[in-house]
């Protein structure tokens, strides 16, 4: 098990680790594909680079996992009917989270596991 703030993380939603971080799938995507990388990047490993990076440090701020993270949101054009539309969805997202609005354990573990195809392949 991996630790995400005070979640336990089962392997199988997680689909790349290196030595000094791990991605897994978001439980709650707000667009498919979504997932979330912890930690810090390893040294020479491989880094893609981001258009538009946002932070949220801390309770006031929105963040509901005490643990260094990042989301990675994959866009598509026409996926909201205004492209802004997103962040007030992401933060209606964790204001209105309950369990019964999380995927299940079997609909992550298949996500990881094309993801973890990919980045083998790739
Ligand atoms: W934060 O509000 O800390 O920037 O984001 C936390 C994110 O982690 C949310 O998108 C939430 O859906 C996701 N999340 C929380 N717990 C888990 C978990 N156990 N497995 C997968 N995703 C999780």
């Amino acid at each position: 098990m991996l630790r995400f703030g005070q979640h336990l993380i089962k392997p199988s939603v997680v689909f790349l680790t290196t030595e000094l971080s791990f991605a897994l799938v978001n439980r709650r995507p707000v667009v498919p594909g979504r997932i979330l990388s912890m930690g810090i990047c390893a040294p020479g490993k491989s880094r893609r680079r981001s258009g538009r990076l946002e932070g949220q440090d801390g309770p006031e701020a929105g963040q509901t996992v005490k643990h260094v993270h990042v989301h990675v949101l994959p866009r598509r054009a026409g996926d909201f009917s205004r492209n802004d539309d997103v962040y007030e969805e992401l933060q209606r997202h964790d204001k209105e989270d309950s369990p019964d609005k999380w995927r299940t354990e079997e609909e992550m573990a298949a996500e990881a596991e094309i993801l973890k195809k990919y980045f083998q392949e790739n």
